[in-house]
């Protein structure tokens, strides 16, 4: 897809105000500070659409942005794993994510991202499970892929090809170098109607 404009249209904090059902929806997941913010900045190619900080957590609502005047919205959800959990337990997903992945029927594709430096996280592995059995069909970004080795990027990629075994695709991304940006809209076409 081509993205002509790109438009913040709501914040939402509880899942009792969420916006009527409009369009089909991309919905962008991933662990704090993995950079979903960024990657939307510079998906729709505007800097500073969706606040980006270098501290975890600064996403803490559902965003709304229109893109193409509505033909379709990216929805930048609350990231997870920044508390803590025991091992061997489950993670709870914020209610939030947890609510809206499994209840918002216009999820079109949940866009997993996940950091390329480690790409093998429990969190991220749960997050998987999670969409599996709420049937949402999924895709997996990796990125930061600037700050990899030659080595490393081998690695991340075959790693990840061995857990995200029904991602529907996989793109190596970085918003620094712009590289998987082409690659990464021309599947979200399939996805936006
Ligand atoms: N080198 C590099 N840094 C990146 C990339 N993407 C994001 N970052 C940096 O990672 C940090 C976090 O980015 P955000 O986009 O705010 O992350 P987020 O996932 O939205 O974080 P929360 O809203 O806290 O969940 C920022 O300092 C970004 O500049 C990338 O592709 N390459
Ligand atoms: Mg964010």
């Amino acid at each position: 897809m081509t993205i002509h404009n790109a438009e913040f249209h709501k914040s939402v904090s509880d899942l009792g105000q969420l916006p009527d059902p409009g369009p089909s929806e991309v919905v962008f997941v991933g662990r704090s500070n993995v950079g979903k913010s960024t990657l939307l900045n510079t998906l729709t190619g505007r800097r500073s659409l969706a606040k980006t900080s270098s501290t975890p957590g600064k996403t803490q609502l559902i965003n709304y942005f229109s893109i193409n005047d509505g033909q379709c919205w990216f929805v930048d959800l609350p990231g997870y794993g920044y508390a803590k959990v025991a091992k061997g337990q489950r993670y709870e997903w914020g209610r939030l994510l947890g609510g809206y992945i499994r209840k918002r029927e216009e999820i079109a594709l949940v866009v997993l991202l996940i950091d390329a430096r480690h790409p093998e996280m429990e969190s991220d592995r749960q997050m998987m499970e999670f969409l599996d059995f709420y049937h949402r069909p999924y895709a997996v970004v990796l990125t930061k892929f600037d700050k990899l080795r030659q080595k490393e990027k081998a690695y991340a990629v075959k790693a990840l090809k061995s857990s995200a075994l029904k991602a529907n695709f996989i793109v190596n991304y970085s918003a620094i170098s712009g590289a998987g940006r082409d690659k990464l809209l021309e599947h979200l076409a399939i996805y936006t109607g």
